[in-house]
């Protein structure tokens, strides 16, 4: 189908049934039709695919939707982010940090993980992207090999959030908390629980994750030309 006849209203609700029916095969078409009309990566993430992604959610928690129809939706979404990939990682932005991020034991939810990783990429940070279920032992050895300046932990349940806080003490026991910046997030995460695992910062999502980082680094660096002063 050509979609250069709808409206861009009508394009972003088309791209929100289409997630939401996880047709993998039209997302990308319709990603590719809002950038030709000059809209943003940004704008096609939140109009489109990720109020998509809302939709589904609520229909998952309300029984209306089941674990395969969510996995193709998840689907979709990733063949419309990787359309967006490029715009979001190369904008030649000098490197300003390096980060280590993975979304926690028992949780393999990954979308919202990736989508700050790109961000995080695109806004000139390093990313050491660890994948899914990840336990203390591959954060840490990671954090050990890749010597980031930020740790990122994702989790998506209420039964894998808690985890964060395994990695946090483990950091602590190996002598290696106070090198790292802890930030956390993912849907159930707020500001509040992330101070009681001891992290650092909240990202409530990409976008204020990547602005958390900057100003982390910023921070970070002035420190530094201090004591060389
Ligand atoms: Co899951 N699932 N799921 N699921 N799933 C949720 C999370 C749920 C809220 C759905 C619901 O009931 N409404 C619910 C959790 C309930 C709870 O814990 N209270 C749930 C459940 C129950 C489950 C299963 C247990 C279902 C089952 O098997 N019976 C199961 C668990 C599997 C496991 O992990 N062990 C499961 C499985 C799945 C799928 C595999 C089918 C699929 C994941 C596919 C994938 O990721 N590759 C899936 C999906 C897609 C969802 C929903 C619908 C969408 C998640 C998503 O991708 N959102 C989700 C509903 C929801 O969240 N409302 C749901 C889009 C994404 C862009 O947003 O991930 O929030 P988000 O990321 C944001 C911010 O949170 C933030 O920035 C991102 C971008 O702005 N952020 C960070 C995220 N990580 C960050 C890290 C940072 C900083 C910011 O570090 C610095």
């Amino acid at each position: 189908m050509s979609y250069s006849e709808l409206n861009l209203e009508d394009l972003y609700l088309q791209m929100q049934d289409d997630l939401y029916d996880g047709l993998k095969e039209e997302i990308p078409l319709q990603v590719r039709e809002a950038l030709e009309r000059g809209q943003s990566p940004q704008e096609i993430l939140d109009e489109g695919l990720v109020a998509g992604m809302d939709i589904v959610g609520v229909d998952f928690r309300d029984g209306i939707l089941f674990v395969p129809e969510v996995l193709m939706a998840a689907n979709a979404m990733k063949a419309g982010m990787e359309i967006l990939r490029p715009l979001l990682t190369e904008t030649g932005a000098q490197r300003i940090g390096k980060m280590v991020v993975g979304t926690v034991k028992g949780d393999i939810h990954d979308i919202g993980k990736n989508l700050v990783a790109m961000m995080m990429e695109g806004a000139g940070f390093e990313v050491i992207n660890l994948g899914i279920n990840c336990d203390a032992d591959k954060f840490l050895a990671a954090i050990r090999e890749h010597e980031p300046d930020i740790l990122g932990m994702s989790a998506l349940l209420t039964t894998t959030m808690p985890y964060m806080k395994v990695v946090v003490d483990t950091l602590g026991e190996e002598g290696i908390r106070d090198e790292i910046y802890v930030m956390v997030g993912g849907a159930p995460v707020t500001e509040n629980f992330a101070r009681e695992v001891g992290a650092d910062a909240y990202g409530r999502d990409a976008a204020v994750s990547v602005e958390i980082a900057k100003s982390y680094m910023a921070r970070k660096n002035s420190e530094a030309s201090k004591q060389l002063a």
